[in-house]
């Protein structure tokens, strides 16, 4: 859908915090014209404006790569910070730590992410950062001109590299393997459903993880690889319609993701049946619509289901794969206090006089 052209004159269209789209945009592009990176980060710019996000209560973090050079053209008003090849998830957690009023939106590539940054990935699980965590998966080393990456398909013919000989790692099943609270899979060719899928992720308290297959068109999109448009377009069997719904559009028929926006009156509107509805921690929701299933995603088994499912029929299977939105997340369980730890003065670190007589005594 195209967006409307504002009049000449015309004052900016501003979201319930005060901003227009534009505040929400980066530097212009230096990818590659067409490249599925540039999707994503179009629909980071839209996901943020339409869902209120204050740009200056996230933090960019990235590794190295095509798409790890992303963060620089989206929420320039953001701070950010490009770490290491694949060393982003021990950044993001230190970072996260001394400021847990801030939501970490996280770019990677499978690369960056599955082959040398496996380690610090599985660790971002299990420990439920409270980051938004973007793979763009494209099945190749883009940055370096198209080597394969541990997501290429085994048998995968690319003119410079040959066949690559190796089984590929599934991002989405080493997510949940690793105990990860969102997953989702999805395809930057389908715009709608990325933006949908990050402003619920944006609302997810914990480790939110999207596995964007993200078409290189430089080095990896053959018709027959998994990660090219034409694949992705044939074979994207989505688990769920994503569509975002007023309530003054009447009857809800579609899965919808809504913010928690006052004027939203959910549940006159809603319809009975096949229906999912996941409450996020900040009040917003999600529902789904199972096309030929009751597709639920706080079914840990049924995700698992899924993904082996899809890969035994070549399917991309997109969409929110698994939830669990009462996990507590890393800063929830560390017992902080409140004021964040970067916050913190000497004279507040320091222990009173009375504190440290009482540890001299018990040791001495
Ligand atoms: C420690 C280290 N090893 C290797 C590299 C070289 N290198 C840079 S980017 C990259 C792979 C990037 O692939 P991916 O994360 O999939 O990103 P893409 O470019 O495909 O978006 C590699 C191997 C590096 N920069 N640092
Ligand atoms: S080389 Fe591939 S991944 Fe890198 S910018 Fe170009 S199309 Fe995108
Ligand atoms: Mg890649």
């Amino acid at each position: 859908m195209s967006e409307a052209l504002p009049m000449a004159g015309a004052p900016a269209q501003v979201n319930s915090v005060g901003l227009s789209k534009n505040d929400y945009r980066g530097n212009p592009t230096t990818l590659c014209q067409g490249c599925g990176h540039n999707s994503i980060s179009n629909q980071i710019i839209a996901a943020c404006y339409e869902a209120n996000v204050v740009p200056e209560k996230i933090i960019k973090f990235s590794g190295i790569g095509c798409s790890s050079k992303s963060p620089t053209y989206f929420l320039n008003r953001s701070f950010g910070f490009n770490s290491l090849h694949g060393r982003m998830p021990s950044l993001a957690t230190g970072a996260l730590f001394g400021d847990h009023r801030i939501k970490g939106l996280g770019i990677s590539g499978d690369g960056d992410s599955a082959s040398i940054g496996m380690g610090q990935f599985k660790h971002a699980m299990r420990r439920n950062i409270n980051m938004v965590y973007i793979i763009e998966n494209n099945g190749v080393y883009g940055l370096t001109k198209g080597q394969f990456s541990a997501t290429a398909d085994k048998g995968l013919e690319l003119k410079k590299q040959g066949t690559n000989l190796y089984l590929p790692v599934d991002i989405c099943m080493e997510a949940l393997a690793s105990r990860a609270t969102f997953i989702a899979r999805l395809f930057a060719g389908n715009a709608k459903q990325v933006k949908e899928v990050l402003k619920a992720a944006l609302s997810h308290n914990g480790i939110a993880v999207l596995d964007i297959i993200s078409p290189c068109v430089t080095f990896n999109n053959l018709e027959n690889s998994y990660y090219s448009y034409s694949f992705g377009k044939d074979k994207e069997d989505p688990l769920h319609d994503i569509s975002f719904h007023q309530a003054s559009e009447g009857p809800q028929s579609t899965v919808s993701y809504v913010p928690p926006k006052p004027e939203i009156k959910l549940e006159a509107d809603m319809i009975h049946g096949e229906i999912r509805e996941v409450a996020l921690h900040d009040g917003s929701t999600i529902i789904l619509k199972a096309l030929d299933k009751d597709y639920d995603p706080t079914n840990r088994f049924e995700a698992m289901r899924a993904l082996e499912e899809a890969a035994a029929n070549d399917w991309l299977v997109t969409g929110l794969l698994y939830v669990a939105p009462e996990s507590p997340s890393l800063t929830d369980v560390s017992n902080l206090v409140e004021t964040p730890l970067n916050r913190l003065t000497k004279k507040d670190l320091r222990p009173a006089p009375e504190t440290i007589k009482t540890i001299n005594d018990l040791m001495f």
